[in-house]
């Protein structure tokens, strides 16, 4: 099949990118795996999912909602609106489920992708635009003996809800912002909860009680407080961002907070002493939660932190050698993130393995989005475009922006495709690693999922997120080589900088 423009998910990244095609006429089709829309908010369906930055913020700017109920929704409210916008601009049109790409490659003659799915079919498209993210694939820790468990064993995004927990001893492994929300959701239902927590969490006070009619009602009928709202939210959150990638030292008087929370919830000393973190606030992702220490204060819970060492048929052996029995065990443990490109398999220009440099090179590409010797290739939420501190649907709606403009500038051009030139690619990344290196998530004395296996951030954006709207609100042609002109002398001049390697045709 066909098309212009092929987008890959159907999460924020690929229902925004969907929608600002559909309103610049340029064709498309978005696949999907599953077989409905959401991504992220399709899979994590854990008791208490919700979002930790408020949904004001955390949803489209062209699509405000004025009656969300919480200020921090919870999964079912984000999912439903998503629902929503989808239908509102019918794109399930063009969304075809059940289809989970497998590979794709360039083809230098034809100047399309070929895009292939696990069920074998064949999509071909001018621009393929990835709005897949960072955390889609769990992550279960290869523990000893895991495999030999028999209970119950599941991650927190793929949630067994056939597994009651009413009066079940209960596992918990991690301590990071699903796990938060998990625990106090079924503490209540539990027998036993045995938390195994690696690295505390910073977690901060945060009432989250549902936004009064009366306000819902303010927001749907006085013009600008919706918006007042929202920038109020963004600019709340942009000044922690700014302690964050500027000032670090600042990031002790959120632990001031941090350390309060625990003291209100929380009065064993012993207990007090494992939870408190010793690495500066921010380097991993501050939490927030009224209810997750009082849950971890509770009779039912024990905190571990001695590590696993194993696994038996029936439960766990921590690392002091304690051996608890457990009926269900959650693994709240994250996903792959700097190595979740490892798994596509994307060969660009001349057959080069997307994988392959990437392995050598560190992950990496213009502004996030383009990547050099891979023409007509988007990322949403690419390389270093993850956030630590605000929404990262912003974030979003500014690469559909950008990508919208690059698609503008090829057709201008008359031209077939594009990529980016290798100093400009380099030159960014210089400076975005020069910028982080001053930053809590390199600084503050944590080991996190920011950084990759060589200690270097490549998830976050580094600084303010007006910076990076700023950075990609006007597409630069000059960073860019075109190719594919009707006029082939033409092309041969502009791309004769790029280190060509000769155009081999068909790659598979
Ligand atoms: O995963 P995590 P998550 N042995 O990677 C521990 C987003 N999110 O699913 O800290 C023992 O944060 C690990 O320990 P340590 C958000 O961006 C958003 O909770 O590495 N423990 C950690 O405690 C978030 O940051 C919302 O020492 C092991 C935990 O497992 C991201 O998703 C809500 C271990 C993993 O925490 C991921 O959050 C939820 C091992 N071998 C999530 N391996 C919103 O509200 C890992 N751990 C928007």
């Amino acid at each position: 099949m066909h098309t212009r423009a092929l987008i890959i998910g159907t999460g924020f990244s690929g229902l925004g990118m969907g929608i600002a095609l559909q309103r610049r006429g340029v064709e498309f089709l978005i696949l999907e795996k599953a077989d409905d829309i959401g991504g992220t908010w399709r899979d994590n369906t854990y008791p208490g999912c919700a979002c930790d930055i408020p949904s004001h913020m955390y949803s489209f700017s062209f699509e405000p909602k004025a009656d969300w109920t919480h200020m921090w929704s919870y999964q079912p409210e984000i999912f439903e609106y998503m629902q929503g916008v989808t239908n509102k601009y019918g794109l399930r049109r063009y969304i075809r489920f059940g289809s989970h790409v497998d590979r794709a490659y360039w083809d230098d003659t034809e100047m399309r992708w070929h895009v292939f799915t696990t069920d074998g079919r064949e999509f071909v498209a001018q621009f393929l635009i990835s709005g897949i993210g960072g955390l889609h694939i769990p992550l279960i820790p290869d523990f000893e003996g895991i495999d030999e468990y028999q209970g119950r064993l599941f991650h927190s995004a793929q949630w067994d809800h056939s597994v009651d927990l009413t009066g079940k001893r209960v596992a918990v492994i991690g301590t990071g912002a699903s796990a938060i929300q998990i625990v106090p959701a079924i503490i209540e239902d539990v027998a036993a909860l045995h938390l195994y927590q690696r690295t505390p969490a910073w977690v901060m006070p945060r009432p989250n009680n549902p936004i009064p009619p009366w306000l819902r009602t303010v927001f749907s009928y006085v013009p600008g407080t919706r918006w007042a709202m929202r920038a109020a939210i963004y600019w709340a959150h942009e000044v922690v961002g700014f302690a964050m990638t500027k000032q670090p030292r600042l990031l002790k008087i959120g632990e001031l907070l941090g350390k309060w929370n625990i003291r209100r919830w929380v009065k064993d000393p012993e207990l007090r002493r494992k939870l408190t973190p010793s690495y500066r606030a921010g380097c991993k992702r501050i939490l927030n939660s009224n209810t997750y220490y009082r849950a971890v204060a509770d009779p039912k819970t024990e905190v571990i932190t001695d590590g696993i060492a194993r696994f038996t048929r029936t439960g766990i052996v921590a690392g002091d050698g304690t051996e608890r029995d457990v009926d269900v065990v959650v693994c709240a443990t994250g996903f792959h993130v700097t190595d979740a490109f490892s798994y596509l398999d994307i060969k660009g220009r001349a057959g080069e393995d997307l994988v392959d440099r990437w392995n050598r090179e560190g992950i990496s590409a213009l502004r996030g989005i383009t990547v050099t010797g891979m023409p007509n290739l988007f990322f949403l939420l690419g390389p270093n475009t993850a956030l630590g501190h605000n929404s990262v649907v912003f974030m979003i709606e500014s690469q559909i922006r950008y990508v919208a403009q690059a698609i503008a500038a090829v057709d201008r051009m008359g031209a077939q495709a594009l990529e980016p030139t290798k100093a400009a690619q380099d030159a960014y990344n210089e400076k975005l690693q020069r910028e982080l290196a001053g930053t809590v998530w390199n600084t503050g004395g944590c080991r996190s999922w920011y950084l990759d296996e060589h200690g270097v951030n490549r998830t976050l954006w580094s600084g303010m997120t007006w910076q990076y709207w700023l950075a990609t609100r006007r597409f630069d042609p000059s960073e860019y080589h075109f190719l594919g002109f009707a006029d082939s002398d033409r092309d041969t001049r502009l791309t004769q900088h790029v280190a060509l390697t000769p155009v081999v045709g068909h790659q598979g």
